[in-house]
């Protein structure tokens, strides 16, 4: 068939919200932006273990730890299935790692900044798990089928994440005036890179057009950042504490909270890898995926083995 009833086709099926499946003809396009999206969400998943996982060792308490530890191996589960999301479309594993090594590929901004007092596990559950979720449930009916299963089941599990993170601040926002204090500060530090995770303003979003159009993304990035904040002022009056913007506020007119203006220079920065902790964050993979080559260089000795000896049977 020619290229062009293909694509007539494909836009159909996609308008008519059927999902498209790994062994489905779709435009090259579409399949980069696929493999770009997801790989680079897996990225982020993977490289998000890395702020909390500072702080497994010293969690407050052994309840404390063990909430941590497990949220910190969901991430780790939620790379696993979106790098497998992204193999459907004929990306190998090794490549996306070499990409991420490279600096080829991207990660979320927000993984760059330092996490610094405990206050900052509540801060990343309530504001970067919240600011993921937003996103990640217009993601669940995506239009590539792997993808969309693949949220479905991250989103039951980041919205615990959220609400661990919103309880870890609400016992600090009623503790000791020095917990206060931690609570406050990690809110003003988390607050603006959090609404920097839905990436730059709709006028400069490369992708938005054709990602909208395949039905990859279904809310603009504005959209989303808009309704973040509307759920997070909300919230915040009941930690009594204040978000860090001066300009906030409820507009009667547009039934939505006004905002000041994101550092976009800062953005900007981050994403081209000048952030606080992007060179440490790299530095930590390369060395981990260095460290385990033995572990993959023995998994695939041992299949490779079993294969023979099933060959053999
Ligand atoms: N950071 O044209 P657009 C999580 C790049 S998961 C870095 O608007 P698009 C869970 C963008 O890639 C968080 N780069 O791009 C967790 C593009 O460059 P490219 C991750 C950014 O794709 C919680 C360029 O700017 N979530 O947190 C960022 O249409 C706690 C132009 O931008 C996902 O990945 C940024 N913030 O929209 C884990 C969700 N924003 O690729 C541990 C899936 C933009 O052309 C602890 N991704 N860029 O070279 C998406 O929904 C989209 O990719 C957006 C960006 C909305 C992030």
């Amino acid at each position: 068939m020619e290229n062009h009833n293909l694509e007539t086709r494909f836009q159909n099926k996609i308008d008519q919200e059927i999902k498209i499946e790994p062994r489905d003809w779709m435009p090259d396009a579409y399949r980069k932006t696929n493999i770009r999206q997801i790989s680079q969400h897996a990225h982020s998943e993977i490289v998000g273990m890395l702020p909390e996982g500072n702080w497994i060792s010293r969690a407050p308490s052994l309840k404390r730890k063990a909430i941590l530890l497990a949220k910190v191996q969901d991430e780790a589960g939620h790379g696993l299935y979106l790098y497998a999301a992204a193999e459907t479309l004929g990306q190998s594993r090794e490549q996306m790692i070499e990409d991420l090594h490279s600096g080829r590929a991207k990660y979320s901004s927000i993984f760059n900044y330092p996490t610094l007092t405990w206050a900052d596990m509540g801060a990343i559950g309530w504001l970067v798990d919240g600011a993921a979720i937003m996103n990640q449930v217009m993601l669940t009916r995506t239009s590539y089928g792997p993808y969309a299963r693949a949220m479905v089941r991250i989103c039951k599990e980041e919205s615990f994440h959220q609400r661990q993170g919103f309880e870890v601040l609400l016992v600090l926002s009623k503790g000791s005036e020095a917990q206060k204090a931690m609570c406050q500060d990690a809110i003003n530090r988390w607050w603006w890179p959090a609404l920097m995770m839905f990436g730059p303003r709709d006028s400069e979003s490369t992708n938005s057009d054709m990602s909208m159009k395949w039905k990859i993304k279904r809310k603009s990035n504005d959209e989303l950042r808009q309704q973040f904040v509307d759920m997070i002022a909300e919230q915040v009056k009941l930690l009594n504490m204040t978000l860090p913007d001066a300009q906030l506020r409820y507009n009667e007119n547009t039934k939505h909270y006004d905002f000041g203006e994101i550092n976009w220079d800062e953005f900007w920065q981050v994403v081209k890898g000048n952030g606080p902790c992007n060179k440490e964050r790299l530095a930590a993979r390369k060395k981990a995926w260095e460290e385990g080559r033995w572990v993959r260089e023995a998994a695939t000795a041992y299949a490779a083995k079993q294969k023979q000896k099933q060959k053999a049977a």
